[in-house]
């Protein structure tokens, strides 16, 4: 059949559309091993950063298996280096911002078929995330952090925990290989570019694997350049992700990625940085905002109270908190006018927990007094000044519908109201 004109165009549609062999593959593997088929899973660890994905993904190009992310698949958005990585490069992703070239956890079935696990950017298989699939026979452990000793006799096994990134272990064994497509070696440039910081001299978060891999990579991508240092050798023009023109450009681009919460809704921005702990019988849930307040309400449109009851409801979560910057606006201009408080803001879900969480509200509020003496010690309780002037809370309303909130100081964190909230719940009759 003769192929239409417009596939010859490089904006066409029809073009847009072609995905590399090697990425249909992973799919079609994928799709095979969640309708039961058996497979080697490659799997990353629970914290999934781009280190973890970019390892799994290409471990399962080596080994012709599946790649898995240790989370759930909404929450690949959140990982922002990797999300504007993958656009970058081209790969498309779905309504949730995850790609289908992973598995995620929330997509496993109770039956699925037999499988083998490698494990790459940690050396344990983690049972709370993987569940019975942690019990599968290892036949590989490809990671950089503190060798635990375990799967002695996986046929291969690589724990160097000098090594930068996981993913210069795992690129060494693909360019082994020789036929490794160009663009998944992009990745796995990027990622390595990223965990070295660049290969910054100062920070020095690289070892000589980190370097020789870097510079096979670049080889292989650019040619030559040999002679020029590797900080300074050019990119090959798939990786120019915000005009990166070196390594040191990529590292800072895809850091700088990760502040880039511009396009999150509120329940991505909850998500982004949570933390939960019980404290007595209260599970507490609290997350790390990286907008501040008015910003969060207007991401929520107006819908704040209902988006923390469904998160606190998938997390069997009895109070809510948010911790912003306070960043009082202008009436006029809506630009921010303080940047020097933050905000805490907090829902009881269901409304037993009021008089409970009013209690809490005074304990906060009484702080320094009654600070207990194992808290005051911690050096975060000095250095944020807890000791001496509490957390300076008064709490309010915000809106009609059960919503609180008070400022605090802005070196106030999390790692400091947390723990007082935990202690306090735990106070409670
Ligand atoms: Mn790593």
């Amino acid at each position: 059949m003769k192929k239409s004109w417009l596939a010859l165009l490089p904006w066409s549609p029809a073009r847009g559309m072609t995905t590399a062999p090697w990425r249909e593959a992973l799919v079609r593997r994928k799709e095979k091993w969640l309708g039961g088929e058996a497979s080697v899973i490659a799997v990353g660890n629970s914290g999934g950063d781009l280190d973890s994905i970019v390892s799994a993904i290409a471990t399962a190009h080596l080994v012709g298996g599946v790649a898995l992310a240790a989370f759930g698949s909404a929450d690949l958005a959140l990982r922002r280096d990797a999300a504007l990585l993958f656009a970058h490069c081209g790969i498309a992703t779905r309504a949730d911002g995850s790609i289908a070239e992973l598995a995620y956890v929330d997509e496993l079935g109770p039956c699925r078929g037999a499988k083998k696990l490698a494990l790459v950017d940690h050396n344990v298989a983690d049972e709370r995330v993987l569940g019975p699939l942690a019990a599968c026979p290892v036949i590989a452990v490809l990671d950089h952090h503190a060798d635990e000793g375990r799967y002695a006799d996986a046929p291969t096994r690589v724990v160097d925990p000098g090594c930068g990134s996981a993913c210069s272990i795992v690129a060494e064994r693909i360019l082994d290989v020789g036929d490794a497509p160009d663009d998944l070696i992009a990745l796995l440039l990027a990622a390595i570019a990223l965990d070295t910081r660049g290969f910054d001299p100062k920070q020095r978060k690289y070892s000589e694997r980190d370097i020789r891999v870097a510079t096979a990579i670049l080889d292989r991508l650019t040619g030559g350049a040999r002679f020029i240092e590797l900080r300074e050798r050019p990119l090959p023009s798939s990786l120019d992700l915000g005009g990166a023109k070196t390594v040191v450009d990529l590292s800072k681009a895809l850091l700088e990625a990760r502040k880039d919460v511009a396009d999150l809704d509120a329940a991505q921005l909850l998500r982004m940085d949570y933390k939960q702990a019980k404290g007595g019988h209260l599970e507490i849930g609290c997350a790390g905002v990286l907008v501040d307040l008015y910003e969060l309400l207007s991401r929520a449109d107006g819908r704040l109270p209902e988006v923390l009851r469904e998160m606190a409801a998938a997390r069997r979560v009895d109070i809510m908190f948010a911790m912003t910057l306070a960043s009082h606006r202008d009436a006029k201009t809506g630009e921010p006018k303080d940047r020097k408080r933050k905000a805490i803001v907090y829902l009881p879900v269901g409304n037993g927990l009021l008089r409970e969480s009013r209690v809490l509200e005074q304990n906060l509020e009484r702080l320094p007094r009654d600070l207990p003496p194992d808290l005051a010690e911690l050096p975060l309780f000095q250095s944020q000044r807890i000791v001496e002037q509490g957390f300076q809370a008064h709490f309010a309303d915000l809106d009609n519908d059960g919503l609180r909130f008070s400022l605090v100081p802005c070196e106030v964190t999390r790692k400091t109201v947390l723990p007082t909230l935990l202690y306090f719940c735990g106070q409670l009759q």
